[in-house]
């Protein structure tokens, strides 16, 4: 019998898995990836009997994989909290998913263990920016501020690890990092004393210093647009550069476009915080653009649109008059 553990590779995931082998260990065949590579269930190879536990990616998402699964006789546990569509019913399928909006992966798996690994299910929350839930799961541990900060610390610095456009983009590979993280059942060792973790902290410091020194490349009265290069720390940071653009500036919106290789450009919007609409809409009018009212991206628009996607930033945002 063999054990697969599949999970996201970003704090959520990496966590959820941390707590389940905490409270069971037991070696397993690790199948993760970058924090966008949900697909994750097509790259698993199981047999009937073997026992495969799914983390943080939608079942939607994966479903013909799990039925695949299922049908050659492997037993699948699944906990997640992304939109799951209709929730397969099959004797040796075991579901723990919740979309509520302030719940994650690792609030779930904390949930299933009465609370015992808390500490990580709090980094967790604060990874997938789900503060005021962090806040209240760590609530009965009654920490002090400062530890409660070394929590937020910990689980943004296992999101940012995240990102990438591919795996040569991280300082570790998720997995890599999952074995190292598994060797610590107190996250505050692990910050307090494990040189990956002091690698992690400082890139992301110094990923983020790069990208506080620069200018926006367009500003209007409703928002502003900042060009990345094509370089690796931009890729790693884009994202939570534009999450903190928003939270610092919240009647704006923003448009981060981080060059590609190819010369086209990855595109993140974020609507203004105070009125968080629109996002998807500007996105979805482009090829290969998606996303939610309030944060939205377009995964390659081809430079010859980058005009275009400028004017119809500044239509979507024309800010007040
Ligand atoms: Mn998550």
């Amino acid at each position: 019998m063999k054990r697969i553990d599949v999970f996201n590779g970003d704090a959520d995931g990496l966590c959820a898995l941390h707590q389940l082998r905490l409270a069971e260990p037991a070696e397993a065949e690790l199948v993760t990836g970058l924090k966008r590579d949900i697909a994750l269930l097509e790259r698993v190879t199981a047999a009937a009997g073997d026992a495969v536990t799914v983390l943080d990616v939608s079942l939607d998402k994966n479903r013909e994989a799990l039925l695949r699964l299922l049908e050659g006789g492997a037993a699948v546990r699944y906990f997640d909290h992304h939109f799951p569509g209709d929730i397969p019913q099959h004797p040796r399928l075991e579901t723990f998913i919740d979309t509520a909006a302030d719940v994650c992966t690792s609030l779930l798996v904390d949930r299933h263990l009465n609370g015992r690994f808390r500490s990580w299910a709090v980094a967790a929350a604060f990874g997938d920016n789900l503060h005021a839930s962090a806040r209240r799961a760590a609530e009965p541990l009654a920490l002090a501020e400062r530890e409660l900060e070394q929590l937020r610390e910990l689980g943004e610095c296992l999101n940012y690890n995240g990102y990438g456009e591919s795996l040569d983009d991280l300082h570790f590979h998720p997995a890599e990092l999952y074995r190292i993280v598994s060797a610590y059942a107190d996250p505050f060792s692990f910050v307090a004393g494990e040189p990956a973790f002091a690698m992690l902290r400082n890139g992301y410091r110094e990923d983020m210093a790069r990208a506080a020194g620069l200018r926006p490349e367009a500003e209007t009265a409703g928002g502003a647009i900042y060009l990345l290069p094509d370089a690796q720390w931009s890729r790693r940071v884009s994202g939570i550069f534009a999450n903190d653009l928003a939270t610092a500036h919240p009647h704006r919106a923003h448009g981060v476009l981080t060059r590609r290789s190819d010369g086209s450009y990855t595109v993140s919007v974020r609507a203004p915080l105070d009125n968080p609409a629109g996002a998807d809409e500007l996105c979805r009018s482009f090829p290969t653009g998606g996303g939610r009212k309030g944060a939205a991206g377009i995964n390659r628009l081809p430079s010859d649109l980058l005009d275009e996607f400028l004017a119809r930033f500044r239509a979507a945002y024309p800010g007040k008059a």
